[in-house]
C-alpha cells in the first residue's frame, strides 16, 4: 500500500492499534522503495524523509509508529548506490514487519502461562498481543473466560469480543464503567500498550489506569503485553508522550449540548506501581526495567542521537 494511502487509513483508523499501525508503516516504506524509479541517492533519501513524516504526522501517541519508521531509514544517509539503497530500506522494512509477528507469537505464548486453568480474565480495548496471549491460554486446554470492556468512544472492545467469541472461548461485554463492579470475578487483567517509557510508565487506550487502579485495589495482577518496539527512546531523554486528543465529534455532537466542553483525550498513562509485569518477547519483566530494554534494544551510541 502506498504511503498516502496508508497515512490515511491510520488517520481515520481503519488502520489501528499499535502493532498494526508500526507493519503498516514499515509497509508503505517498503512500497516507496519498491517503486522508486530515480537514480539518485540524495533526491531518494529526500523523499524518503519526507514520506517519513508524512507516516509520522498520522497520530502522536504509540512510539511504534516512530520505532518502525526509524528501524526502516535509520543509516540509509551512509550509502551511494541507488540500487543497494532500496534494497536496504526494503529489506529493512520486511525484517521489522516479520520481527514483529515473531513478537507478537512468542508472547502469546509467555503470557499465555500466566493464565491458569480457570481464571476470569479481564482485558481492554483491542490488543492483538494481549488477545494472543489469551487465546493460546485457551487453545492449550485452559478453561478460561474473559471480560473485555467497550472502550468507547471507537468500540473497539467489540473487534475483541468478536475475535473471542469466534474461538469459543466464553466471553462478557461490558460497559468501561462497570470495570471496579466487576473486579471482584476477575484474576488477571491483561492489556496492550502503545507506548512505555524508560520509568515504566505505560500508555494504553484511554481506562487503562482506572482498570489498573481497581485491580491493585483488588490485589488482582495486571498484566502489560508489549513487544520490545513500544518502548520508547525518545523517553530518554525526558520528552513527554504526547496524549492524543481525538475530534470530539466521535464522543457527542457539540449541537446537542450547547456550552459544553466536550473532551476526547484517547489514551492515558497507567504508573508502574499498578503493573505486575510486562510481557515481552524477550520475557517478563518488571515495569522498572524498561529502561535497560530501551538501552539494549537500541544501544547507547543510538540513544544519544535521539533528539
Ligand atoms: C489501540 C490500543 C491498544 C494498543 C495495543 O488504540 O490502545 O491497546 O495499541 O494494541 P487505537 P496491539 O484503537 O486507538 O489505535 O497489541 O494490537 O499493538
Amino acid at each position: 500500500m502506498s504511503i498516502g494511502e496508508t497515512a490515511e487509513k491510520i488517520k481515520s483508523m481503519e488502520i489501528r492499534g499499535a502493532g498494526t499501525i508500526a507493519r503498516a508503516a514499515a509497509g508503505a516504506l517498503k512500497h516507496f522503495a519498491e517503486n522508486y524509479t530515480g537514480s539518485d541517492t540524495d533526491a531518494f533519501e529526500k523523499e524518503l524523509t519526507e514520506k517519513a513524516d508524512v507516516l509520522l504526522a498520522t497520530r502522536p501517541t504509540a512510539i511504534t509508529l516512530w520505532n518502525s519508521v526509524q528501524a526502516v531509514i535509520r543509516d540509509v544517509d551512509k550509502i551511494d548506490d541507488i540500487n543497494t539503497l532500496k534494497e536496504t530500506v526494503t529489506a529493512k522494512a520486511a525484517k521489522f514487519i516479520e520481527d514483529s509477528h515473531k513478537a507478537v507469537e512468542i508472547i502469546g505464548r509467555i503470557g499465555a502461562k500466566r493464565i491458569e486453568d480457570g481464571d476470569v480474565v479481564l482485558t481492554t480495548c483491542n490488543s492483538k498481543v494481549a488477545l494472543a496471549s489469551i487465546i493460546h491460554a485457551f487453545k492449550e486446554g485452559k478453561n478460561i473466560e474473559v471480560y473485555a470492556t467497550e472502550s468507547r468512544p471507537w468500540f473497539q472492545g467489540h473487534i475483541t469480543v468478536r475475535a473471542l467469541a469466534k474461538e469459543k472461548i466464553p466471553v462478557n461485554l461490558i460497559v468501561d464503567s462497570s470495570v471496579r463492579y466487576y473486579m471482584k470475578n476477575i484474576d488477571k487483567v491483561l492489556v496492550g500498550a502503545d507506548t512505555v517509557t524508560s520509568n515504566g510508565v505505560v500508555i494504553n487506550k484511554i481506562g487503562t489506569s482506572q482498570i489498573a487502579l481497581c485491580a491493585h485495589e483488588a490485589r488482582v495482577p495486571f498484566f502489560v503485553c508489549a513487544e520490545t518496539y513500544k518502548f520508547s527512546p525518545r523517553s530518554i531523554t525526558g520528552e513527554l508522550v504526547k496524549i492524543e486528543e481525538r475530534d470530539l465529534n466521535e464522543v457527542a455532537n457539540p449541537d446537542d449540548f450547547p456550552g459544553v466542553n466536550i473532551r476526547n483525550p484517547v489514551f492515558d498513562a497507567t504508573p508502574p506501581e499498578y503493573i505486575d509485569g510486562i510481557i515481552t518477547e524477550v520475557g517478563l519483566i518488571p515495569p522498572y526495567a524498561a529502561y535497560e530494554i530501551i538501552a539494549h534494544k537500541f544501544g547507547f551510541e543510538t540513544l544519544m542521537e535521539v533528539d
